[in-house]
């Protein structure tokens, strides 16, 4: 909307200072004539230029600016999101999309937010890495008059402050990963060892509090520790190594990603501990990417949470919501299931088989 009516503007401007050039002097006859002439060319060059300018509203005006703030390009669930939303808010589908990678920095982020502000697109679309620190720029976009949709992970602030939230319930998946393991150990004594996901994000602070409620209800689990492994392979890698430098007996690996579940057995693998279905470590994770439900149906991850990434169809409907002036809902839920390896059956989780795997949709 800002951008049409900013070039409207600019044509009646081009138009009102050739109207108010002209010369009443008969002595100037002929500059007269040339300035008649001038201006019927500059008139001309000024329809062309408001033609032009239509023309332009017309290709771009029209264009809805949208400004996303993601986390980084910490995972391959990551890369999903990323690419969802860049196939949706496309220029075909109506979009001018300002794209930021903020690196897991949660102060680029805040940057990155006020840099869309400056540019006065129309909608942010804002993945907190950390829940903390947005009040004040959510203040400035507000002041601003940006709409703000808070998509997967949320923020720690008030509600008045950002228009609606699209996102998956990050306790429910570590409540559905904790059930999922009372059910297959039935009693039998757990030492678990947690691999979180970046430090502040509400994916960990979900899961973490998922999965605790039910570790409570179990007083034969053991958490022998918890260490972030920032979503990455890497991290996932070297919290799993030092683990095993410290602990020998634990029976149980939950990781809050499937990245950091690849770096955690490429750990296990190097120190000779058997995982999976057939070995002497359940390994948990969280995300259902495509190669983290492949390592569930070959019974290297016994049980796998998703979280969709999928969610710019949602968030692209509560934008047309607002668009049209419609009320939104504070929160869209974008919903789950969790799968589990071939030779187990759950009440809260679907075994894996190749028709499963193949019919995802990322
Ligand atoms: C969860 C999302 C998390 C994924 C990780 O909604 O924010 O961030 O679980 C990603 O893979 O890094
Ligand atoms: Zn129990």
């Amino acid at each position: 909307m800002k951008r049409k009516l900013a070039v409207l503007l600019a044509g009646t401007m081009v138009m009102a200072s050739l109207v108010g050039c002209g010369s009443s002097d008969t002595a100037t006859t002929e500059t007269a004539a040339s300035t008649e002439e001038a201006a019927e060319t500059v008139e001309e060059t000024a329809e062309e230029t408001t033609e032009e300018a239509a023309d332009d509203t017309a290709a771009s005006g029209d264009l809805i600016k949208v400004g996303h703030a993601q986390v980084g390009h910490e995972s391959d669930w990551r890369a999903a999101n990323t690419q969802n939303f860049q196939d949706v808010f496309s220029e075909a589908n109506g979009y001018d999309l300002a794209f930021v990678d903020s690196d897991n920095d949660n102060a680029a982020q805040i940057e990155a937010v006020r840099g869309f502000i400056q540019q006065e697109v129309d909608y942010i679309f804002l993945d907190p890495i950390e829940t903390a620190g947005w009040d004040t720029v959510l203040q400035e976009a507000q002041d601003a008059g940006i709409p703000v949709i808070i998509v997967d992970r949320s923020v720690d602030a008030d509600e008045s402050l950002y228009t609606t939230a699209v996102g998956t319930d990050m306790v429910l998946e570590g409540e559905t990963a904790g059930n999922w393991l009372a059910e297959y150990l039935n009693g039998e004594a757990a030492n678990i060892l947690v691999i979180e996901g970046t430090v502040g994000a509400s994916a960990t602070l979900g899961r973490t509090e998922g999965f605790n409620n039910v570790a409570a209800e179990h007083s034969e689990w053991t958490i022998l520790d918890s260490q972030d492994g920032d979503f990455t392979q890497a991290g996932g890698q070297e919290v799993m190594e030092s683990f095993i430098k410290s602990y020998s007996d634990f029976n149980v690996v939950v990781c809050q990603n499937d990245n950091e579940a690849y770096g955690a057995m490429d750990a296990m693998d190097a120190a000779g501990i058997t995982y999976g279905v057939d070995g002497d470590v359940i390994i948990i994770s969280f995300d259902a990417t495509h190669d983290g439900l492949q390592y569930t149906l070959d019974g290297k991850i016994n049980c796998n949470v998703e979280c969709n990434p999928l969610q710019a169809t949602f968030a692209e409907d509560v934008l047309k919501q607002l668009e049209a002036g419609e009320e939104v809902d504070k929160f869209t839920l974008v919903t789950d299931e969790a799968f589990v390896a071939p030779g187990i059956t759950s009440q809260y989780a679907t075994t894996m088989t190749q028709e499963v795997l193949d019919a995802r949709a990322y």
